[in-house]
């Protein structure tokens, strides 16, 4: 699955809230492979490789959770997802449909 999403890092591993100055939304272009969700910066093209800064942006969904974020309210279509090294990440889909896609892929790979 692949398709656009907006992050915030809420929590860096350990579950340590990341810094202030360190904790706006940035959008990426996401493919999730087996258990590695990439996230490409950037103009997307389909033909386009992840360079080294994608590749540190990937995040291992190995026994995470994705769950709506219900108690998020500042933007639509936001869900949670929880790594297992407790990093905490919001992602805003486009709509509705996809974030509900998301987070069902994510929660059974
Ligand atoms: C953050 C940025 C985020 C905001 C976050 C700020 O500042 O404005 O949009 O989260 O608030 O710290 P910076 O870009 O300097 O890191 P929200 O959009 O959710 O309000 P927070 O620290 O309360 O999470």
């Amino acid at each position: 699955k692949n398709g656009f999403l907006v992050r915030k890092v809420h929590a860096d591993s350990d579950g340590k809230r990341r810094p202030r100055g360190k904790r706006g939304w940035k959008t990426f272009y996401a493919i999730l492979k087996g258990l590695i969700l990439y996230l490409q910066k950037g103009e997307y093209r389909p033909d386009k490789q992840l360079s080294d800064e994608d590749l540190k942006n990937a995040v291992s969904i190995h026994h995470s959770l994705a769950m709506k974020a219900s108690d998020y309210s500042k933007r639509p279509n936001v869900f949670y997802l929880r790594t297992a090294d407790w990093r905490v990440y919001l992602f805003q889909a486009p709509n509705a449909e996809q974030m509900q896609s998301w987070i069902t892929r994510i929660n059974t790979v």
